[in-house]
């Protein structure tokens, strides 16, 4: 009986990972989200794994907010007529989605996460015409506290990288920045990185014990400047 039941094991695992071929193939030359060998941890583990959330804000009209892209207005800055997808400025192609705050009313957009693991990558890519009230992302829960919790993050704020607690580098305005952050909230780690050079190695981090629900683009409350995302990512390993 054992010698069967190991066949039968065997032979799902190889009709799982001809399936699996089968995907890759189909979507090669359209989109290709995974790389192989995160293809086949996602066949051998239970964890759900691989992208949560990706925008490059292509999609969009021009002037639009974009609502099918899942994202909703937490905090409307300036006014929701001024949160919209331009061409002024991209990181990639053509498009970004430019954010203005005001004056004690910061402009915050939220996306409602479909997997929320322990261990989370995020990164955006982000552009400041000013280092005068700038802006920030990141993981945040809106639904508990006054005004939402925030979980961890990357802030720019008077010309300086922030990633969660840690001050990194001052920075220059009018020039883009992708910054990528590894939260590891299990084990209180925190990496980042900047324009994919590793700023910050598996540091400890006191997380919020509120669970993040939102991934949220934001536009600093204290003054007026315009911000914008280009390429935003969320993924697990
Ligand atoms: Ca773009």
């Amino acid at each position: 009986m054992k010698k069967y039941t190991l066949l039968a094991v065997f032979m799902l695992v190889v009709v799982a990972t001809i399936a699996t071929q089968l995907i890759i193939e189909k979507t090669d030359g359209t989109q290709h989200p995974f790389e192989i060998n995160q293809i086949q941890n996602i066949t051998f583990s239970n964890d759900v794994q691989g992208i949560i959330l990706e925008d490059d804000f292509e999609s969009y009209e021009l002037n639009t907010f974009p609502t099918s892209g899942g994202w909703s207005i937490g905090y409307n800055g300036a006014g929701n007529q001024y949160q919209y997808i331009t061409d002024q400025y991209s990181y990639q192609g053509s498009k970004s989605f430019r954010l203005l705050g005001a004056s004690s009313w910061g402009a915050q957009m939220d996306n409602l996460l479909t997997d929320t693991p322990d261990v989370i990558y995020f990164e955006a890519s982000f552009y400041s015409e000013s280092t005068s009230h700038e802006g920030s992302f990141g993981l945040r829960n809106p639904n508990v506290g006054t005004w939402g919790t925030g979980i961890t993050g990357v802030a720019f704020y008077d010309g300086m990288i922030s990633i969660g607690s840690n001050e990194i580098t001052e920075y220059v305005p009018e020039q883009w920045y992708k910054i990528r952050v590894k939260a590891d909230l299990s084990n209180n780690k925190l990496s980042g990185w900047i324009n994919d050079t590793i700023v910050l190695d598996e540091v400890d981090c006191t997380y919020s014990t509120v669970p993040y629900t939102h991934f949220y683009l934001h536009a600093r409350n204290d003054g007026t400047n315009l911000v914008f995302f280009g390429n935003v990512k969320v993924w697990t390993e």
